[in-house]
């Protein structure tokens, strides 16, 4: 790949610059009433998702630069390159190969003159083995019960996708099997997720790509415990606890059999593993076959964003929209609005997914960059959220892009709920854009004193992400959007999106406090402030 110029040195980022502090003064509301097609003409479709962006503030010649930008900034051999194996996460010398995770059986993905998809595949296979054994009955815990209690125990990449898939998909699940996912280092996290639970039937995932991870092993040590507080033979521990991760000899000296471990790779980062392994709890409830439906519909918006141009490919779209938004209209936040109850920690999946990934602030070649990256992206379902924050993004003094998410159908058709969700999504992203002007106000009477509080602005641009119905494939094409939208911005941006250095200060200085507030006579060598807390936290 030739070098392409920094994002803020390209022409394309130029040009833009100036175009954009034109668009300022543009509104919606003209835009709309000069392009009546508006709305059907700033559409893209993929992999079963349909996006409408006419609600941005955007032009055809906003498309044109943005589409230039992509091209100067090497957006599709960068595409090929991470398709390939190359190793574009430079500062941890690894592949980028989630997408290898849901190839075909016959695809071929090299990584160190080897193809990875068979292994893909062996492990996809084991997986599901073992989840039908467990589902089926034939698996059992360690005294003769059947398992109806699966615990991941996991946390950042090896929680968030599993939680989230869980709750998206419950439509699908064995509904007379329990799952819970214990995270926090907190001991209230896992004394709630085990208090009803019979250790008889109850099976721990261990998922911790690195099965180090402090928190990780913190909570297996208390499941072990806690399973033979009941179970007392260590031999149970065989039955009811396997293992994901990459770290074979951790797993064995956990005391878990190599053979109940599920592996993967250091090509998946653990915010892009959700569709590995780590995913065996998804597996474990909604079944196999539904498992590799999800994958297909990874798959399918991989090669989507793979073969599609630029401006009719959904990933890129939102990528570029938001550089658009960061480095030439101040936008800070992205609020994503799923207007499904399912989705309700899809949001708080999507916060480590972009903001671990695109939160840096120097180059690839460590240069530190002279713009905004990564915004923060945050979000609850709606209609929930109109009842709290959306005040501020209707009317408060930031700029807030939206992307709503809403499905045809539901899979609880009661009483008129559905029209009245999806009535009140459009409705939201509606107001957003349009507003309500003073000349409104005025004619439906309402008192001048009062017509500044009640005046919207409008012009708060938002896209709209819709689908037939949230199923395995659907939450996966959905997933596979956003992992590429944030590729695409990484790529302008000319960041790492792979790496995570950040996280680690503050869990090498956890390990220093540690013993400081275990041991009252400890020596304390922090600034004053770490000092007095911990002599505050020590007296309890
Ligand atoms: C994700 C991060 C991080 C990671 C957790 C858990 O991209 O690397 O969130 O997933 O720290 O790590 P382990 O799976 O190794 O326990």
């Amino acid at each position: 790949m030739t070098t392409a110029k920094p994002f803020d040195r390209t022409d394309a980022y130029l040009s833009l610059s100036l175009h954009a502090s034109a668009m300022k003064h543009k509104h919606l509301r003209d835009l709309f009433r000069m392009d009546s097609d508006r709305g059907e003409t700033y559409v893209a479709q993929g992999a079963g998702l349909y996006l409408d962006y006419s609600k941005h503030i955007i032009a055809d010649n906003t498309l044109r630069l943005l589409e230039q930008l992509a091209e100067q900034r090497q957006l599709s051999e960068h595409i090929a390159a991470m398709f390939r194996g190359d190793k574009i996460n430079s500062t941890e010398d690894r592949a980028v190969l989630h997408v290898a995770l849901r190839a075909p059986r016959d695809a071929t993905i090299m990584v160190d003159g080897q193809n990875v998809v068979p292994e893909v595949h062996a492990v996809l296979d084991k997986m599901s083995q073992f989840a039908e054994r467990v589902r089926g009955g034939e698996w059992r815990g360690h005294t003769g019960k059947r398992i109806k209690n699966i615990v991941n125990i996991g946390i950042g990449g090896s929680d968030l996708g599993p939680v989230m898939a869980y709750e998206a998909l419950r439509p699908f699940s064995a509904r007379d099997m329990v799952f819970r996912f214990v995270s926090n280092v907190d001991g209230s996290d896992f004394a709630e997720a085990v208090r009803d639970l019979d250790a008889n039937e109850t099976l721990f995932i261990v998922a911790s790509k690195t099965f180090t991870t402090l928190e990780t092993m913190a909570n297996a040590n208390l499941a072990r415990q806690w399973a033979l507080a009941t179970l007392s033979d260590p031999a149970a521990i065989a039955k009811h606890f396997v293992a994901v991760s990459t770290n074979e000899k951790a797993v064995r000296e956990f005391g878990i059999d190599p053979a109940n471990m599920f592996g993967f790779w250091d090509w998946v980062g653990g915010r892009y593993s959700m569709d590995s392994a780590i995913g065996l709890s998804t597996m474990l409830a909604i079944g196999p076959a539904h498992f590799r439906a999800m994958l297909d519909g990874f798959h399918a918006m991989d090669e989507h964003f793979r073969t599609a141009p630029y401006l009719q490919n959904l990933p890129v779209i939102m990528g570029l929209l938001t550089v658009y938004y960061v480095n030439f209209f101040e936008v800070g936040s992205i609020a994503v609005l799923p207007y499904d109850q399912y989705l309700k920690r899809f949001p708080a999946y999507l916060q480590q997914l972009t903001m671990e990934s695109n939160g840096k602030s120097v180059t690839r070649e460590g240069e530190r960059v002279g713009y905004p990256t990564g915004p923060v992206y945050w979000g609850e379902p709606g209609t929930n959220g109109q009842h709290s924050f959306h005040q501020l993004i209707h009317q408060g003094t930031a700029r807030i892009p939206c992307d709503f998410i809403g499905f045809k159908h539901t899979h609880n058709p009661l009483g008129e709920h559905h029209a009245f969700l999806l009535a009140n999504m459009l409705a939201q992203a509606e107001a957003l854009a349009f507003g309500k002007t003073y000349e409104q106000l005025r004619f439906e009477g309402v008192n001048e004193d009062l017509i500044p509080h009640r005046l919207f602005d409008g012009n708060r641009p938002s896209s709209t992400i819709l689908a037939d119905q949230l199923t395995p494939a659907t939450l996966g094409s959905l997933i596979a959007l956003y992992e590429h939208s944030v590729f695409t911005q990484g790529v302008i941006w000319g960041i790492n999106s792979f790496d995570q250095w950040g996280v680690e200060l503050g869990k090498v200085l956890a390990k220093r406090i540690i013993p400081e507030l275990q041991n009252p006579a400890a020596p304390l060598r922090h600034d004053s402030s770490t000092n007095a807390l911990i002599r505050y936290l020590r007296q309890a």
